[in-house]
């Protein structure tokens, strides 16, 4: 299998965790994203979003979606579980799951698309007033994961899942890309970080 993946992007990353929690040797291919090759027709017609990852079967089948994709290597190889043994851990991890996209990811989404590295590349006119709400909603749940993590040592449940990958890459891009480092009183976070990116799978 083929993972569409370029150095440093979170997203595809997500797949490169889960794939190294399972043993799963992937093939990748690099989108050079600084030439736009992620827009190229070609890539196109394998995820019509245009984005990376995208991970490709031997047939020639394209999944797009991170957690498509990460879904789909659990289906074939389910040992270590990551999305939940039963019915209710799975919705736990599930709900931790979307409310960290939906309500963390997204605003570091948004302070990244008007931060400074955006505005160098002349793609998207930075909005700051816009930058300056998602900056301080990002450091709000930043504040909330660390309460969370004051009762529990993983986020969704008492052991490590897909949602604490998530979040942790979301965090490590946060800081190094976007200048949105959690404050360093957060103790609980940092010491959760520390739990989950030290896993010899938690991969680069
Ligand atoms: N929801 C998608 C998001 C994928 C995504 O935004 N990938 C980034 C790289 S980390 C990308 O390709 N960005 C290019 C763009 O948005 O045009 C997923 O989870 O795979």
């Amino acid at each position: 299998m083929k993972l569409y993946d370029y150095p440093g992007a979170p997203n595809p990353r997500r797949v490169r965790v889960v794939a190294a929690e399972k043993g799963i040797a992937l093939e990748h291919v690099t989108v050079d994203m600084g030439k736009r090759e992620h827009k190229a027709p070609q890539f196109i017609q394998k995820n019509p979003s245009g984005k990376i990852p995208v991970l490709e079967l031997e047939d020639g089948t394209c999944i797009g979606e991170s957690i498509a994709i990460c879904r789909y290597l659990e289906a074939l190889y389910p040992e270590p579980n990551l999305f939940g043994e039963n019915s209710l851990e799975t919705a736990k991890i599930e709900m931790t799951h979307r409310q960290i996209e939906l309500e963390l990811m997204s605003q570091i989404g948004v302070s990244w698309v008007n931060g400074p590295v955006v505005a160098k590349l002349g793609l998207v006119k930075p909005i700051k007033e816009a930058k300056k709400r998602s900056d301080d909603l990002t450091h709000a749940y930043y504040r909330r994961m660390n309460n969370e993590l004051a009762q529990r040592d993983y986020l969704a449940s008492n052991r490590y899942s897909m949602a604490d990958i998530t979040a942790a890459i979301a965090v490590d891009f946060a800081s190094h890309m976007v200048n949105l480092k959690p404050a360093v009183e957060l103790n609980h976070l940092w010491a959760w970080h520390e739990r989950v990116t030290s896993r010899q799978t938690f991969v680069a």
